[in-house]
């Protein structure tokens, strides 16, 4: 086992791997621009080095600075959390050839899985349901049409370097496929260096369901059961929870399945999610993407499971076996998650930076608050708006439904702007309690004004 590890991120996910070393007899090392000096984790930590300038791209993204830092610590291993470095297959093999180990996958793993096309490529080896579209990365605009019109309209183009909903286009017909064609390569180059777009059949009104997997460098592969995180706005997700409300035994299982055979045909280790859109008229769902990093949420499958992710992400990292079996992980009663962000609903839900001048945390039995912020806390403009996720576990979804709704009714916090307005009135909506709902719900039923 490890005796001293790096963690390569801020915040909430830097307090949480800190907390697990800790239980687990590891120092740690923690890094901090000038925005977080002072900050609660870096208390936390046995070091704290700082590696440079508010901005990620000068100080969270600089792979020479935490490379640098993991020497001066005299560390064994660095965990990315989720974001900047995380999934940066360059870093896991920076780190690989600096004899640090990466706690993720290999960067031969993450570099398969970043390519979308590649990563469908994969899935279907593995035979795992995919979205009917293109074979690959699309060549010309003739073939662009073809395959729409093979599949049917409307059709959505992703980049194949893309991933979490960026730069995808749906297209209704052929002159917005041919606009949309150039668009997207266009975005994608810019924002990827990588013009590759694909087509898929878009599924409307699907639900975003994903399966947590971890895996060990010996062979073994378990997944961790599901979540359902279709309630998003603009692609950020502002509810997570499993299991699955909509899902019946026997689509749990083939989805469950299908991620682990997903996996084991990657050569994938560590944590990971695999990512599927179920399409609720067909009862069927189709593989999207893998994401190859510990998630935000995460916590509802730890307590589900009662599996501690992060820790199981550090073991099987310094080579130890899983400690459990497939059949040893139980789905136990219902957990949801809510992100609740420094935003301000009032103006589009920009960032609300500010100092929190009061702060009332709810508590109470299977009421869980994993946040960095404290009273007196000052969010600043540069990072993530995310301040902290409200976790609840009780034995029913409906339990837990009225947990969250009571902790949501506790919480006091003044000085800055939040979302927690939004999620009240999710957690008091009919369409959501039925479980009725899909990824376009919050913006067509909640927040149908544009912003
Ligand atoms: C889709 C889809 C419908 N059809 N693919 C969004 C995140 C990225 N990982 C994949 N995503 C989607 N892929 C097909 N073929 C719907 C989504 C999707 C979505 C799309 C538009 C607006 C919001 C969305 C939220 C979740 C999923």
């Amino acid at each position: 086992m490890f005796q001293r590890i790096l963690v390569a991120n801020r915040g909430e996910i830097a307090l949480r791997v800190i907390r697990a070393c800790k239980e687990l007899g590891i120092e740690t090392v923690a890094v901090f621009s000038e925005a977080d000096r002072g900050a609660h984790y870096l208390q936390l930590a046995d070091e704290a080095y700082c590696i440079g300038n508010p901005p990620a791209g000068e100080s969270y993204l600089m792979i020479n600075r935490i490379i640098s830092a993991a020497e001066v610590g005299n560390v064994q291993a660095i965990h990315p959390g989720y974001g900047f470095l995380s999934e940066n297959a360059h870093f896991a093999e920076v780190c690989r050839d600096c004899k640090i180990t990466f706690i993720g996958p290999t960067h031969e793993a993450m570099q398969k899985l970043g390519d979308k096309v590649s990563a469908k490529e994969i899935a279907k080896a593995a035979k795992v349901p995919l979205v009917p579209g293109s074979d690959g990365v699309v060549t010309s605009e003739a073939e662009a049409v073809a395959v729409a019109n093979r599949i049917g309209y409307p059709v959505l183009i992703k980049a194949t370097a893309g991933g979490g909903g960026k730069g995808m286009r749906v297209a209704m017909n052929e002159v917005s496929l041919q606009a949309g064609l150039k668009g997207a390569a266009i975005e994608a180059e810019k924002a990827f260096k990588n013009a590759g777009v694909y087509l898929e059949k878009y599924i409307e009104r699907p639900r975003h369901i994903e399966v947590q997997i971890i895996a060990d460098t010996h062979g073994n592969v378990c997944h961790l059961w599901e979540r359902d995180c279709t309630l998003q706005r603009r692609h950020q997700k502002l509810v997570e929870e499993s299991p699955g409300p909509t899902l019946t035994r026997e689509v749990r299982d083939e989805i469950c399945k299908a991620a682990v055979r997903l996996v084991k045909e990657a050569g994938y280790t560590n944590a990971g999610t695999v990512e599927f859109i179920f399409d609720q008229k067909e009862n069927k769902f189709y593989f999207i993407e893998v994401n190859a990093r510990i998630q935000v949420e995460h916590p509802v499958s730890e307590m589900i499971t009662g599996i501690d992710l992060i820790k199981t992400q550090i073991r099987v990292a310094a080579g130890e076996e899983l400690p459990f079996k497939q059949k040893q992980i139980p789905q136990n009663g219902a957990s949801i998650e809510v992100r609740i962000n420094a935003e301000d609903p009032a103006h589009g839900f920009r960032g609300s930076p500010g100092t929190i001048t009061k702060l009332r945390v709810p508590g109470g039995l299977g009421v869980r608050f994993d946040s960095h912020v404290y009273q007196g806390y000052t969010i600043g403009p540069y990072y993530d708006s995310m301040i902290g996720k409200l976790i609840v576990h009780k034995p029913t979804r409906e339990e837990a439904l009225a947990c969250m709704r009571r902790a949501l009714s506790e919480f006091v916090i003044e000085g800055i702007q939040t979302t927690i307005p939004l999620l009240k009135e999710i957690f008091n909506n009919s369409a959501f309690i039925k479980g009725e709902v899909d990824t376009t719900f919050i913006e067509r039923e909640l927040l149908p004004q544009k912003p």
